[in-house]
């Protein structure tokens, strides 16, 4: 039965678990003032689709292009801070060391906000590596103003090809480990918390449901429908940002999530 908003109910679950997952999506970043993906682009990039960006062929066919839009949302991510929904998750997992935290976000908020150890399905902005040899490249500087257009990727330092962010582009496998890790975790848990995710990204969309399978109950934070209210035990309708303090509140009255 799905009750919308029973954050009683979700509270009581929290408070049950001890082996719990949460899998965040960019919802979890958007009230730190990242976009995301389905929020509008901003400037030049209103013209591109980035589900279209995000692709080898795209880096193929404009490196400058897709690096300086990489770069634009890099330094949008160094500008922001982590939001309270990051510091709860941060505190789910104190109180419940077993926790895993999954994410197919790329920013760094969730390390910045208190999870040091976020199992990363997408890659990260800042694990730049060359698009030949896979060498591991430096993060660049931090400019003061953000590309305002295509901007050509640094040489790799063993072989000059173009350096590529270390990002999973739509036709890329997920990394091996990190999915295996995913799945691993989902199928042992007993609670999974699912926040910010509008589920239409495969394979990661399927980690949820693999807890539901089991009958793990799936805890929902959105503020809008997903494919995942259908395997809920309980939809939250509301921003991360307060929804999960609240329910951090509701499972442990005296834990205060900052
Ligand atoms: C692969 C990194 C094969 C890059 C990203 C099966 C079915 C259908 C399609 C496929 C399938 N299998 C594969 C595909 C194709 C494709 C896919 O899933 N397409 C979809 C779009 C139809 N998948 C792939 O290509 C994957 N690769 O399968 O490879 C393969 C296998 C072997 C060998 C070779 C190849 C790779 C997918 C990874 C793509 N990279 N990110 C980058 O960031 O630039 S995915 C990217 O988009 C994000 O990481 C995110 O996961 C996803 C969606 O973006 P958003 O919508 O912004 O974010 P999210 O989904 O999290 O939604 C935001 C939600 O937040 C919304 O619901 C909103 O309501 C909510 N929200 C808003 N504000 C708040 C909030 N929630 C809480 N609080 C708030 N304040
Ligand atoms: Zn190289």
């Amino acid at each position: 039965m799905t009750a919308a908003g029973d954050l009683p109910e979700a509270g009581r679950l929290l408070t049950a678990a001890s082996r719990p997952v949460v899998f965040t999506g960019a919802g979890t970043s958007a009230e730190s003032g990242v976009p995301t993906f389905r929020d509008a682009q901003t400037g030049l990039w209103q013209r591109y689709d980035p589900s279209r960006l995000a692709t080898p062929a795209a880096f193929h066919a404009d490196p400058a292009l897709v690096w300086g839009w990489y770069e634009g949302r890099r330094h949008g991510v160094r500008r922001a801070e982590p939001n309270p929904g990051h510091r709860a998750v941060a505190a789910i997992r104190a109180r419940l060391p077993a926790t895993v935290v999954i994410t197919q976000n790329v920013d760094d908020l969730h390390e910045r906000g208190g999870v040091p150890d976020p199992v990363r399905l997408h890659g990260s902005l800042f694990a730049p590596r060359c698009s030949a040899c896979a060498h591991p490249a430096p993060v660049p500087g931090d400019a003061a103003e953000p590309p305002a257009g295509p901007l050509d990727p640094p040489a790799c330092a063993r072989c000059a090809a173009p350096v590529r962010p270390g990002v999973v582009w739509f036709g890329e496998a997920l990394p091996e480990a990190a999915l295996g890790a995913a799945v691993e975790a989902a199928s042992r848990c007993d609670l999974l918390l699912t926040v910010g995710t509008s589920a239409l990204v495969h394979p990661a969309a399927e980690i949820p449901l693999v807890a539901a399978r089991l009958g793990v109950p799936v805890v929902q934070v959105n503020p809008v429908a997903t494919p995942l209210d259908a395997v809920c035990a309980v939809n939250l309708r509301g921003p991360a940002g307060e929804v999960l303090p609240a329910l951090v509140r509701a499972a442990w009255p005296d834990e205060h999530t900052g």
